[in-house]
Formats: structure tokens, sequence, C-alpha cells
């Protein structure tokens, strides 16, 4: 159906549609939406299971659905399954993970990953199908070379990425958010412009059978809510 358009300015405004819901089912809905998320986990361990690419299409449609200032959309989602593009990642993450677990990390973040039991080695760079590179637009570049402007890039980029880890959950996926430091190597690989910088590089699969995750607790609604 068509929406009326209604003008506001120069600008075209429509009415709002949101189906209306009881607040039984508000409390329904929630308490089902929390309970998935609360399955969700970080998973390193993945299956070389093949992903049908319209549901990588779906996340990624999901995750620009999220908002964004002065709708500017500040994301581009580089995605990879190409093994040789794969490979050279990996390789290039291993370089500086390596670096980093030897002698850019501080002794205290060391032990805070303890738990974790991670290592500068990224098997699951290659195993995953598909790597979600995603790069925050810094500024957009126009056809005269001349620059607009983004704004908060950061928290819309990070929201972003929070509708993309919901809907792969949604869709019976794992995903590692992963962020290999310094991640300048996804520029030169994926031969980026100037304009974006690499945010976030998320493998995406099924899990492997005998997956582990760490045995993590999330803290309490009480000890993350202030209420006023
Ligand atoms: N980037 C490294 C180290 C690492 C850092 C944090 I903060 C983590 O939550 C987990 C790992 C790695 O991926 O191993």
């Amino acid at each position: 159906m068509d929406s009326k358009i209604i003008m506001r300015g120069n600008h075209p405004f429509i009415a709002h549609q949101q189906p209306t819901i009881s607040p039984e089912s508000s409390k329904q809905r929630s308490t089902d939406f929390f309970n998935s998320m609360n399955s969700r986990r970080s998973v390193r361990e993945f299956s070389n299971q093949p992903v049908p690419k319209e549901v990588i299409e779906n996340i990624i449609k999901t995750a620009s659905t999220a908002p964004s200032g002065a709708h500017k959309q500040p994301w581009t989602f580089c995605v990879v399954s190409d093994p040789l593009v794969k490979q050279k990642i990996r390789e290039a993450a291993e370089v500086e993970e390596k670096e980093s677990y030897e002698n850019r990390m501080s002794e205290e973040w060391l032990q805070d990953l303890a738990p974790l039991q991670t290592d500068w080695n990224k098997p699951f760079l290659e195993v995953a199908p598909y790597l979600i590179v995603v790069f925050k637009r810094a500024y957009e570049l126009t056809s005269q070379a001349s620059k607009k402007n983004n704004y908060y890039v950061n928290e819309w980029v990070g929201i972003a990425c929070g509708f993309l880890l919901s809907a792969i959950h949604h869709a019976g996926l794992v995903a590692l958010t992963h962020t290999p430091s310094p991640m300048n190597f996804l520029t030169k690989i994926l031969n980026r412009p100037e304009n974006e910088r690499p945010f976030l590089l998320i493998p995406v699969g099924y899990p492997a059978k005998d997956a582990l995750v760490p045995d993590l607790k999330r803290k309490t609604l009480d000890e993350v809510t202030v209420w006023f």
C-alpha cells in the first residue's frame, strides 16, 4: 500500500506504521526476545558448512535498518567468502595478533583475557564460510572529490553492528566480534577507499559440532541498571 505523502517544509513525511500490540503481548514478546538473545554467545570454533548467501544478504539488510545521524548510514559491509582473500586476512591478522600477544598487550590485559583462552592463532578466519568486515565511513566522497560530513560515526556503526549480531543469532548462526589490532591491513587487502576505516571483523557461520565457549556469567539487571 502506498503511503500518503505529507509535506513538512520541502520534505516528504509519511504516517508512522507499526502495529500497536497489547501490554500483555509486549511482556510476552520482550521475554521471548530476551530469552533468545540471552542464548547468544561469541563463538570461535566454526563449522565450514556453507551458509546460504540470501541469509547473509538479509542480515546485512537488517543491520542497515539501524538508526544513524542525519540518516547518513555511514557503514560498508564487505562480505568475504573467497578462500584466497580469507587466507590473506588470516595471515595478516595473525602477524598483528602475534605481535600484540607477545609485545603490545599489558600483563593486566593478558590476565583479563585468560578466561577466554585466546591466542594469536585465528583459524576461524579461514574456516567460517563468511567474514563480514565492517567499515565505518568517516566522511563521504562526492563526485567532485570534495568531502561531505558524517556524524557520530562510531556510535551509529556500533549500533548497526549490534543489529547485525542480533540478526545473525536470529538466523541460527554464530559470529565472533573480532578486533585484530591494528586493523589497517583490512583496508589494503579489501582495497577500500580513503574515507572508510575498518571497524570490526565478524566471521559468520554455523558452530563446530564440538564448539566450546567460556562459562561466563552476565551481570544481573540490578548491576547494570539505575532507576530514577
Ligand atoms: N584481539 C585479540 C585480543 C582480544 C582482545 C579482547 I578486548 C578480547 O575480548 C578478546 C581478544 C584476539 O582477538 O585474540
